[in-house]
């Protein structure tokens, strides 16, 4: 092959997805989808109408401000400006993108370069590692470390916790920044105020970034509160908070994301959109920030979409945990996000036959997929390359489903060991 029609150094090596590689296993006829935070239940109807009604309006389908449409930022800027308790500058502190991935991509790249060290979270979410790989810099891993249940009954995420003093030991000059992700995205963990504190004492006294991806924010269950870190003092000079029009809305299809930061970070970031995606679509930016409007007056209404949601989750969330210890699983109670990773090692599945290097929880999840017809996504996908052996007991379930399908999942799981399914 031509040396010119080789790959670029920095993507060397980025070539597997795992979205790309589950989503089309899970695609098969007859496959219950638990895989790919995907919601398939309706999103509310006034987000849906406010696109139909935007579309409709002759100037709404042409292009808009490049960093974000006008009546957007300034709809965040409300919102977010009541969750930290300070003004937000809806042109020099916000800045819209094409999904969390889009922010992500512009933080890192704006931000991040060669020599530069970052922290990221074992089990993380996948794109984090390319993202910084492709910035030309160096990720350093540190995993949650879990503790036994003591009774035998179901863990929880909030039993998933990082040693202060390890995580102490992952910052040098080199670090620019950390990657945390609250609520966390496979384990659900909340990160509590203690726990920010001990990480936002270590970026002041390094002096390194906090990127703050927090798509699932308003995904936190009875018993959890979620904090921005941001909002702890010192943080907000340094912190950059990803959010998700996706998951606030359930409308994952209209990939708008955003990210807040002080103007003198958000200049950065801006020179990365202009000069890559240069703007998003503008009748969904018109939808997005109509939704935003309503919802802002009615926040602290049980019936607003933020806090509706999370109420209809949490009985998702445990008829999943009780489907899956039925079976024999082991789940840890996720206190945020629509995601419950659950142990199979007492299932005791015998896969040496299958054929391949990969680690087991992969092998899991392609033979739950074809005998059993239900598909997850393996949990060492989120993990760097040293801590693969400590989390491949583990595979994730996507709980955001109708009942119909959760349902299904339910016939499933109920006979398991029947030889049936
Ligand atoms: N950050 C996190 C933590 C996410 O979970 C996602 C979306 N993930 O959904 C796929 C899955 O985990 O099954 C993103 C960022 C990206 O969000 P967006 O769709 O807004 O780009």
């Amino acid at each position: 092959m031509s040396q010119k029609h080789r790959n670029a150094k920095r993507i060397e090596g980025l070539d597997s997805n795992v979205w790309v590689e589950f989503t089309s296993l899970a695609a098969e006829k007859g496959v219950v989808n638990l895989g790919q935070g995907l919601p398939d239940i309706a999103p509310p109807s006034y987000v849906k109408d406010g696109l139909k009604k935007a579309a409709g309006v002759d100037m709404m389908n042409q292009y808009t401000r490049g960093f974000g449409h006008p009546p957007l930022v300034k709809a965040l800027s409300q919102v977010y400006g009541k969750v930290c308790g300070r003004e937000i500058d809806p042109y020099k502190e916000i800045l819209v993108s094409v999904g969390a991935y889009g922010s992500l991509f512009n933080t890192i790249q704006a931000l991040i370069e060669e020599g530069d060290e970052v922290i990221i979270i074992e089990p993380f979410y996948d794109c984090y590692v390319p993202m910084v790989k492709m910035a030309c810099a160096t990720p350093v891993y540190i995993p949650l470390r879990n503790k036994p249940s003591d009774t035998g009954g179901p863990l929880s995420s909030s039993d998933w916790t990082l040693d202060p003093i390890e995580l102490a030991s992952k910052f040098n000059s080199k670090t620019k920044a950390i990657i945390v992700n609250n609520p966390n995205n496979p384990v659900g963990k909340v990160f509590n105020k203690n726990e920010l504190q001990v990480i936002a004492d270590l970026c002041i006294k390094h002096d390194a970034l906090c990127i703050s991806d927090e798509v699932y924010e308003w995904l936190v269950y009875t018993g959890h509160k979620h904090t921005k870190i941001a909002t702890l003092p010192g943080m907000w000079d340094r912190t950059i908070t990803v959010g998700s029009a996706g998951k606030t809305y359930s409308v994952t299809g209209w990939k708008l994301g955003w990210s807040i930061a002080p103007a003198h970070l958000t200049k950065h970031l801006q020179t990365v959109n202009q000069n890559s995606i240069y703007t998003c679509p503008t009748p969904l930016q018109e939808a997005l920030a109509q939704s935003l409007l309503k919802d802002v007056d009615r926040m602290e209404d049980p019936e607003c979409y933020f806090n509706a949601l999370p109420r209809e989750l949490e009985s998702k969330r445990d008829r999943m945990a009780s489907l899956l210890c039925g079976a024999g699983l082991h789940p840890l109670i996720p206190e945020g996000g629509y995601f419950i990773i659950a142990d199979v090692s007492a299932l005791d599945i015998d896969l040496s036959n299958m054929k391949g290097n990969e680690p087991y929880d992969y092998k899991f999840v392609k033979w739950m997929i074809k005998t059993k017809k239900l598909a997850a996504i393996p949990i060492t996908a989120f993990c760097g390359p040293e801590t693969k052996q400590q989390f491949e007991k583990y595979i994730r379930f996507c709980f955001i489903k109708q009942d119909s399908t959760i349902d299904a999942a339910e016939a499933i799981l109920k006979n398991w060991n029947s030889g049936k399914s």
